[in-house]
């Protein structure tokens, strides 16, 4: 654990570096503006006790189903149905402890005691029921990220009156795509995200692919002091500009060392499901280490899977990675890595630090072999024929001459809602005035990304709901509005959001 303590020192370069002020807004006039938005609770409160007349469901023919592939990472959560279609679990949020730094222990929110929380695995079409308890001090919400549920199971405060200490709800929706997914509270969720509250939710293709091992690969940072307790949340000048950047990189709930080492057999091939849920901090990962390409975004597979040296995962996406080990020699190893920004001579420049070595184990080697993935295709929207809804992203300073996250000049809370028909196809441009890049997500719905400052987007084919809109770049997205509700779309830098930089989108 000695590593942990000199990525401390290293990561911390980060923060001093973006304190620096580097940035354009820094320079704005002071204005009045408005303090940190706390997302209104809903108008109407749908009852979850409410009984839905529904027809009866036609009976579809039964077929074997396949056992679910191992998944490794993060432990499961128990299965409470005896049905193979129903996943019925118990999630309680709580407090409890967690040691990141040897002798020391970091108070924490947790799903069940686990961190991450435990993982939700499914097969797409199934139904899930989450018996969620809040046993924490404070209220929340579970917000289903990427998944296209029922909007009154959205977990936004817009649609949900948030779960009290001590009370009870239960979410109850269908699986309705295969992917990776993750789960987390949309109330205060800047400060709740990072009191340890996420999990994992995979949701298996009706036949997944035959890979020799899956596992789920969290990606983190928490900001730690020296004594193990998190550093206060106060939303630092530094912080509000850029999040909150952690000093200690997680890999599934734990500080990376970098004396790690993960043993693989030798010709295995695996899916590796990346997800990113740090507050603010957009992960690079150098694909060097083995065979690696990328299968799957954040809606499930890709039509054309592709290789990348360096891999971007901003806060919110996720990336599925075949990676194939096949070193020349069994005692070859390699360095899975994340490169990071530090400071040298006064620059800020990437370098690496090691998340894992991988090397070979001495199981037998397994024969050279394919997986087979299934033909993706994706539907063809009319995109010429779309309506465009512009959404410029900028940021002013405000109460205080604090920075304040706005959408189309205006901060969470001030919009009128983006009104769209159930059924419309619409072209959405998101201009990023700033130089300050914002991961943006939209709730209940799939898109695609088709452009970049106007030239076509290469190797970003496929179903999103997180995209990272670059420095003073713009992003054409296309999107079919086809769940009925009232949806939040939002910056996933958890501070930026928490400093306006949310709207909703009524689709009726
Ligand atoms: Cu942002």
């Amino acid at each position: 654990m000695k590593y942990v303590v000199s990525l401390i020192v290293s990561l911390g370069l980060v923060s001093a570096c973006a304190s620096s002020s580097d940035s354009p807004v820094d320079e704005f006039a002071s204005v009045d503006g408005v303090e940190p938005v706390d997302e209104p609770a809903p108008e109407r409160t749908p009852d979850p006790n409410e009984q839905k007349t529904e027809p009866e469901p036609v009976a579809e023919p039964e077929l074997e189903l396949a056992p679910l592939p191992e998944l490794l990472g993060v432990p499961l959560a128990e299965d409470l149905n005896d049905d193979p279609k129903i996943i019925e679990i118990n999630l309680t949020a709580q407090t409890s402890e967690h040691v990141f730094i040897e002798d020391t222990v970091t108070p924490m929110w947790t799903y069940n005691g686990q961190f991450p929380g435990p993982a939700i695995q499914a097969r797409v079409g199934d139904r899930l029921i989450v018996h969620f308890t809040n046993n924490l001090p404070d209220s929340t919400t579970v917000h289903w990220h990427g998944l296209r549920v029922p909007n009154e199971m959205d977990g936004a405060p817009l649609v949900q009156q948030p779960v009290q200490p001590g009370e009870t709800f239960t979410y109850d929706f269908k699986l309705k795509d295969a992917g990776s997914y993750w789960y987390h509270p949309h109330v205060q969720t800047h400060i709740q995200v990072e009191r340890g509250l996420y999990g994992p939710i995979v949701v298996h293709e009706a036949e997944p692919p035959a890979y020799d091992v899956e596992r789920i690969v969290f990606l983190d940072d928490i900001r730690l002091e020296m004594d193990g307790n998190r550093s206060p949340f106060n939303l630092t000048h530094p912080e509000r500009m850029h999040g909150r950047y952690g000093n200690v990189l997680l890999l599934n709930g734990k500080a990376v060392d970098e004396g790690d080492s993960l043993a693989l057999r030798h010709g295995v091939v695996e899916r590796w499901r990346v997800m990113n849920s740090a507050n603010a901090r957009t992960a690079q990962l150098d694909l060097m280490a083995a065979e690696w390409r990328v299968i799957a975004s954040d809606g499930g597979l890709v039509p054309e899977p592709f290789t990348t040296e360096l891999l971007q995962i901003a806060p919110g996406e996720r990336y599925d990675l075949e990676m194939r080990w096949n070193p020349e020699s069994a005692e070859d190893s390699g360095e899975l890595r994340y490169w990071v920004p530090v400071v040298e001579n006064e620059q800020v420049k990437l370098a690496p630090i090691v998340l894992q070595t991988l090397f070979s184990n001495d199981e037998e080697a397994l024969a050279a072999h394919d997986v087979e993935l299934p033909e993706v295709t994706l539907p063809e929207w009319p995109v010429e024929d779309m309506p465009t809804i512009t959404i410029e992203l900028d940021g002013k300073p405000g109460f205080n001459g604090q920075i304040q996250w706005m959408l189309n000049g205006k901060v969470y809370g001030q919009h009128i809602p983006i009104k769209v028909d159930l059924g419309s196809y619409h072209t959405i441009d998101i201009v990023n005035k700033q130089a300050q890049v914002h991961p943006m997500h939209i709730h209940g719905h799939f898109f695609q990304v088709i452009s970049r400052n106007g030239k076509p987007v290469v190797n970003e084919a496929g179903f999103k709901d997180t995209v990272m809109v670059g420095a003073k770049e713009t992003v054409r997205l296309s999107i079919l509005f086809d769940n009925p509700g009232q949806w939040m779309y939002h910056c996933h830098i958890l501070e930026h959001a928490k400093m306006g930089m949310m709207g909703v989108i009524e689709v009726y």
